[in-house]
């Protein structure tokens, strides 16, 4: 099936009516459809070719800057809040991308009872504001923000509220599927501060119960004390971009490669989206296999690279409901190595054992790059509790 015709089709089926009113008494008028229309506003577009047109609302200065990430990969259809100015005044994106949840103080100062003040305070100005820029051609809306401050964790479940009575305004069917989060974990540094470490453990808890109970999905966990010790020796000024920088694209490469056509095996945008919107929790990595001409370095690369994923680890994949496999190569590699193809299945097999009862998804692609990536993502898993655990020692 052609992509053009799978999108509209998914959209034409999300957006048809859920109430079952008989036909005679509720025929359908084009009219109707017409005007129903119109009261939504077009929006901006987003600047990116990916399978699901997703939006994204951030809260706080993490999930601000994680907006600007996204917004700098194309994903305009973006959104800052902030309980204040200076934080929203260092975001380089356009101002009409920026809201003030004004609470009288820069900033909720770790208290997260006033960012979840902030939220219902402003819900109407929210819900407002997105319509303007997301408008109505959006199917997937992330949350995102810092667990651990006031601002954004306080205000974090009042925006997923938000933006799930914007999803049910937009006629998306499954409203509560189609909200997810992307939730940063502090450092072990910064958990020192007990504020900080009750605040993480409270939002992201309450966070991983609204997954496992599809409420939200996906729910995205990035380990920043994790992450952090994969870039090492960086400057002051480099670290948080650096760190959103590894997140938004690794997040970005999936949306992008399941909108390709594939002369091989396709993951088609309806793999990816039964991944995202699984519930539960989601992850995913990407290794780069150096020595592909060895029959067992591309499962070995899987295994390691769910071991060690990049974001969390701590997952039980044994309970995941739902993963995908995408392997890039290059063109000369794909036409010239004998016996690729089977390291290729046998990394998906190792994939699907590792993964016991989950649905496994596979894509096969080339590019210009003479080299093989392995990028695997698995939705539907419960919350990493150990981790989370240890947040509160
Ligand atoms: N990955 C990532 N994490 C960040 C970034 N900035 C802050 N964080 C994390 O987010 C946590 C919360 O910090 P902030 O986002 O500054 O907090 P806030 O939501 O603004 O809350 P208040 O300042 O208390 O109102 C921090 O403890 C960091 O771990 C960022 O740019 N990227
Ligand atoms: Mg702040």
């Amino acid at each position: 099936m052609g992509r053009t015709a799978t999108k509209s089709q998914k959209r034409a089926n999300r957006k048809s009516s859920t109430v079952d009113l008989p036909e005679s008494i509720s025929p359908s008028l084009e009219l109707e459809r017409a005007s129903a229309a119109c009261k939504v506003s077009r929006g901006v577009e987003n600047r990116c070719a990916g399978s699901i047109n997703f939006a994204w609302l951030g809260s706080g200065q993490c999930g601000g800057r994680l907006v600007k990430t996204f917004y700098d990969l194309g994903y305009h259809k973006a959104m800052a809040l902030n309980t204040t100015q200076r934080d929203l005044d260092h975001l380089s994106v356009p101002k009409k991308h920026k809201f003030l949840m004004d609470i009288g103080s820069e900033g909720a100062g770790k208290d997260m009872n006033r960012g979840r003040e902030a939220a219902s305070l402003y819900n109407q100005q929210i819900l407002h504001e997105i319509e303007q820029i997301f408008g109505g051609d959006v199917d997937h809306i992330m949350v995102c923000f810092g667990a651990g401050g006031g601002t954004g964790s306080g205000s974090a479940t009042g925006l997923i509220e938000i933006a799930q009575q914007y999803a049910r305004y937009i006629g998306l069917r499954n409203p509560c599927r189609s909200v997810g989060a992307l939730m940063t974990l502090p450092t072990n540094g910064e958990a020192g501060s007990p504020r900080v470490a009750e605040n993480a453990y409270t939002i992201a808890s309450e966070l991983a119960v609204l997954a496992w109970q599809n409420k939200i999905s996906p729910l995205l966990i990035v380990d920043n004390d994790k992450i952090s010790k994969l870039h090492p020796n960086l400057t002051v000024k480099q670290f948080w971009p650096t760190i959103n920088r590894t997140v938004g694209e690794l997040f970005d490469i999936f949306n992008r490669l399941t909108y390709l056509p594939s002369e091989y095996t396709a993951f088609d945008p309806t793999d990816y989206y039964s991944i995202i919107s699984a519930g539960g929790c989601t992850i995913m990595g990407v290794t780069c296999v150096r020595d592909f001409k060895n029959k067992f370095a591309i499962s070995r690369a899987i295994k390691e690279n769910l071991q060690d994923t990049l974001l969390t680890s701590d997952f039980d994949l044994s309970r995941a409901k739902v993963a995908g496999s995408i392997i890039v190569g290059g063109k000369k590699m794909m036409g010239t190595i004998p016996g690729l193809q089977d390291a290729i299945n046998y990394g998906f097999d190792v994939l699907a054992d590792i993964t016991g009862q989950a649905t496994v998804h596979r894509g096969i692609y080339e590019d210009k790059r003479e080299a093989l990536r392995v990028y695997t993502i698995i939705g539907g898993l419960p919350a990493p509790s150990a981790r989370l655990e240890q947040l509160r020692s």
